[in-house]
């Protein structure tokens, strides 16, 4: 490979914000300075008046993953290009251990797929359905030999992928002695349930059911239940997709008192409220994801709990399923759930919007800093799962994982000049300002603007190291 110099960009991480050169060699950064001196061969990209940043890191997407009787219309393919094509240059996906399937064979066959499709580098959590002592065993082994250290638990789905509180604790109780840490899907399952029975029997079949079935106050309480076991097994948590102040609330408090409780949010609860749900129209599909979108009251929550470290990070949740059936040959999507909301598959796509959307609804509004943005869509999921400092940073030893990023670049979001396979985006017809121009990947310009020239397979696997320890 020859090396590279990226001449005269705004470097920009979690800490930094000065203007210098970036040399780049065998895929990492090798020289950071002003005006470097650097011989001949060396291909030279201008990003005057640009930001570089640290490639996105996004710990939670669903490509290719099968939930019951759907599955995900992205592959690992097209989800990691559309996703370089949003400045993201590694994701944490998740490998499922259903039933008959231990943990370490799931981490197999998801690795599988990564190595045929994946576009950028990747990881996964394992998504645990059964704790015993042939899962607790594999879990202690994937952390300390597979590059695994995160495991996600459902509090909800009775029937599917529920699990109870005492396997949560069980699961707990052993990552965190090991280096690892149980993320919860914190809604109570029981309650939902019989929410969702009661409006169907009343004929209630339209999407917006699906959000009144899914109180706030159901995740609240999770939230409590989740940190409480966390607290009694001594070891970190970490709660996904955290859409309601309810929950927050928890959070905030645990964290006060100096518990290892981490959260995320997403951009659709950023952007996004429940006010979206005001019809009994079909079409109102497309906000059927889990949580549901929140109240007003609750999106400034998450705002200021971005601000002040409350909430540490922003991932997609990037769970596409088309409102099209057959779009692009994929079965059982949004309108499998036509006259049951409770089948509407549940997922949003968000992998290629997060950091144009983060940047303009964030940094542009004054929301926050320069700095916390690299922080809450780089750095911050890379501390937290094990990826740091080989990514989510720019410093010498680091992969050359790099977004060029226009800071002044009006754009108009849709899903047809996007490179998944969705047919929708929540964001179509936005106005934002701030783009991603080219993206390299350890070294390699994979996207130029909208030039694709990255290669299918080449993404590597990365084993992380421990999670829940930053
Ligand atoms: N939780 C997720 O994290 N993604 C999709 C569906 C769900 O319930
Ligand atoms: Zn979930
Ligand atoms: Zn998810």
């Amino acid at each position: 490979m020859t090396r590279k110099i990226i001449r005269n960009g705004r470097i920009v991480t979690a800490v930094d914000d000065y203007t210098a050169d970036l040399l780049i060699d065998d895929g990492c950064i090798v020289a950071i300075g002003r005006a470097l001196d650097v011989g001949a061969d060396v291909e030279v990209i201008d990003a005057a008046g640009m930001l570089v940043l640290p490639g996105g890191v996004d710990c939670h997407t669903h490509m290719d993953n099968t939930f019951g009787d759907s599955t995900t219309c992205d592959s690992f393919e097209s989800g990691t290009r559309s996703a370089a094509f949003g400045g993201t240059t590694t994701i944490v996906d998740f490998a499922f251990q259903r039933k008959g399937v231990s943990v370490l064979e799931a981490i197999e066959r998801a690795r599988a797929k990564g190595a045929d499709g994946a576009c950028i580098d990747y990881g996964f959590h394992v998504i645990v359905t059964g704790v015993d002592d042939q899962a607790l065993a594999d879990m202690q082994h994937a952390i300390r030999h597979e590059g695994v250290s995160s495991f996600k638990m459902f509090m909800a789905y009775p029937g599917s992928v529920m699990v109870d509180d005492a396997a949560i604790f069980q699961a707990m109780r052993m990552v965190g002695q090991h280096g690892g840490m149980i993320a919860l899907h914190a809604e109570n399952g029981t309650i939902i349930e019989l929410l969702i029975k009661e409006a169907l029997a009343q004929g209630h079949t339209a999407p917006k059911y699906h959000a009144l079935t899914r109180p706030a106050i159901m995740e609240g309480e999770a939230t409590h239940r989740g940190i409480k076991l966390a607290e009694l097994a001594d070891a970190p948590v970490y709660f996904v997709h955290l859409s309601a102040r309810e929950a927050l609330k928890h959070v905030v408090e645990a964290r006060d008192m100096g518990v290892p409780v981490f959260a995320e949010t997403c951009p659709h609860y950023l952007f996004f409220d429940d006010s979206a749900y005001d019809s009994e129209d079909f079409d109102l599909a497309r906000y059927v994801m889990s949580p549901p979108l929140r109240s007003k009251e609750s999106q400034q929550a998450l705002w200021t709990a971005l601000r002040t470290d409350d909430l540490q990070l922003v991932s997609t949740d990037h769970c596409p399923f088309c409102m099209k059936e057959g779009h692009l040959g994929r079965v059982n999507q949004k309108p499998y759930g036509r006259n049951d909301f409770s089948k509407i598959p549940n997922g949003v796509p968000g992998v290629e919007t997060r950091m144009a959307t983060l940047y303009d609804g964030g940094v542009r509004a004054g929301r926050i800093s320069l700095n916390r943005f690299v922080e809450l869509v780089s750095t911050a999921p890379s501390k937290l799962f094990g990826l740091f400092p080989q990514k989510g940073t720019i410093a010498v030893g680091s992969d050359a994982d790099l977004v060029i990023f226009d800071p002044d670049a009006p754009h108009v979001i849709s899903a047809k000049t996007q490179h998944g396979n969705c047919d929708f985006t929540l964001f179509e017809g936005r106005g934002v300002t701030g783009q991603v121009k080219k993206v390299l990947l350890r070294g390699e310009l994979i996207v130029d603007g909208d030039r694709w020239l990255g290669k299918t397979g080449s993404g590597r696997y990365v084993a992380r190291g421990e999670s829940g320890g930053w």
